[in-house]
């Protein structure tokens, strides 16, 4: 099969999460049977976005905040097409905060992928809404007055079909989330905690092998779904990860769609040349 492997270098700093999560990323769509041009992979603006020339694909790059519409408006036309969408915790948890409060709520079928790397980091390491309360950080060095958005519990109130948890570190286990994801019937939230020696001294790499256990060692119920908001909301002792709920009997948004009942064709499929002049007519 053609590799997703690409002449471009990463620019990321060393020991940037990003390369792991990078090197996941294309073995769960390799091992998924996935060439590059079966696959459409959309990118928010940061320092991962900055990976989007750096493997094959299909791939689109757009505003700050913004990966989620784009990627679900491609998702929409071509419901085909597996479609992930990577995004900073700076952008999906301030600026584009509505989008994935519509993306979760809506149940677009679309992988997402949260480089959470608790900063802006490409900006150089300003405090984000997910930085731990009263760390040092550029623009404030007496750390931040407000308190830490409490992302998971917000993710779940949300009633989500799919989430999951890793860190940049475990390889082996965002493969195999990520592939899980793709086969999800709907909205897949994939939070990723991810190093970022250069900005964050606080959840680092080593804090991260230190505190985070897999939950299939202990027989986690995935369809629990107030076991599995509990142990993603309380990370003060150790953190879990793996899928931590997952549910696949209710149809997502474009399975719910009225006009699209009974149709075999994808809206791309359909598109087509047609002569408006008779009604331009009409109306004028
Ligand atoms: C609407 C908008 N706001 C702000 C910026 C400036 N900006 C570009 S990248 C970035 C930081 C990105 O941080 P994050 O989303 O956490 O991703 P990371 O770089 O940490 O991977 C900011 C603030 C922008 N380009 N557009």
């Amino acid at each position: 099969m053609q590799s997703y492997s690409c002449v471009n270098k990463c620019t990321w700093c060393d020991g940037c999460g990003d390369y792991g999560i990078w090197t996941a990323v294309k073995r769960a769509l390799t091992e998924s049977g996935l060439a590059p041009w079966q696959v459409c992979l959309c990118f928010d603006v940061g320092c991962h976005g900055n990976g989007s020339d750096k493997l094959q694909g299909y791939r689109f790059h757009g505003l700050h905040g913004r990966v989620i519409p784009f990627a679900a408006g491609a998702k929409l036309a071509n419901p085909k097409l597996p479609v992930i969408a990577f995004g900073g915790d700076g952008a999906s948890f301030s600026e584009g905060i509505g989008h994935l409060v519509h993306g979760i709520r809506s149940d677009y079928p679309i992988v997402f992928v949260l480089h959470n790397n608790a900063n802006y980091g490409l900006t150089l390491g300003q405090a984000s809404a997910l930085t731990w309360q009263g760390q040092k950080m550029n623009t404030a060095p007496n750390g931040i007055p407000e308190h830490t958005l409490p992302s998971m519990d917000f993710v779940f109130s949300l009633e989500p079909t799919f989430v999951a948890r890793s860190f940049s570190g475990d390889i082996p286990q965002m493969t195999e989330i990520m592939k899980a994801a793709l086969k999800h019937r709907g909205f897949a939230f994939v939070d990723i905690l991810q190093a970022c020696p250069t900005w964050n001294h606080f959840a680092t790499h080593e804090y991260f092998l230190e505190h985070c256990y897999d939950v299939t060692t202990e027989g986690h119920d995935t369809s629990d779904f107030v076991k599995a908001r509990a142990i993603a909301v309380d990370t003060s002792k150790r953190i879990s990860t793996g899928i931590l709920y997952q549910r696949e009997d209710i149809p997502d948004f474009y399975e719910k769609l009225v006009p699209r009942q009974g149709k075999t064709t994808t809206p791309v499929e359909e598109v087509a040349i047609t002569d408006v002049t008779a009604y331009m007519k009409k109306l004028l």
